[in-house]
């Protein structure tokens, strides 16, 4: 079983989206392992970023991402990294295909309402940024047989 780390951004949560968002997640049949509403540090976001550092869009990402409250959360599954990169669509919301999150809510890269890992690496990077190991819940639900075989 993987887990991918899922943040809802700033303009997400004052759209009134998390729980589009959620539920979507929910239903695909990934389970949510952690959550956590917060405001990022400056720092915070710098090295939740890093590896953006010194492109032109650093500067207006940090401030973006440090503007307003967050949903920070782990959601576990079979492959969940790829499958949330798969419903979040692409980082250009002009891109992105009807039907994913992006595809369907936003409209431009700067506010594509939406962070997912995108690797395991970086899954295990991000979800220790933000998450002690006793904040994940270990949890069973009839519906794991169902989904996750
Ligand atoms: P991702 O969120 O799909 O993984 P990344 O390339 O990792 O995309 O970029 C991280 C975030 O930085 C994007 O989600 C977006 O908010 C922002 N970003 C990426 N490229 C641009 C750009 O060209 N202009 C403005 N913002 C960008
Ligand atoms: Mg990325």
């Amino acid at each position: 079983m993987q887990k991918t780390f899922v943040m809802i951004k700033p303009d997400a949560v004052q759209r009134n989206l998390i729980g589009e968002i959620i539920g979507r997640l929910e239903k695909k049949g990934l389970k949510l392992v952690a959550a956590k509403m917060m405001i990022l540090s400056r720092e915070m976001a710098e090295k939740h970023y890093a590896e953006h550092k010194g492109k032109s869009f650093f500067d207006d990402l940090v401030e973006f991402i440090t503007s307003g409250p967050v949903m920070a959360m782990v959601w576990e599954g079979i492959e969940a990294v790829k499958v949330v990169r798969k419903l979040m669509g692409n980082t250009d919301p002009q891109e992105a295909a009807p039907g994913t999150f992006r595809g369907d809510y936003a409209l431009f890269t700067g506010n594509n309402i939406v962070h997912g890992s995108d690797s395991p690496e970086s899954a295990s990077r991000e979800i220790s940024l933000f998450f002690l190991e006793n904040e994940l819940i270990s949890y069973r639900k009839d519906l794991d047989t169902w989904v996750n075989g």
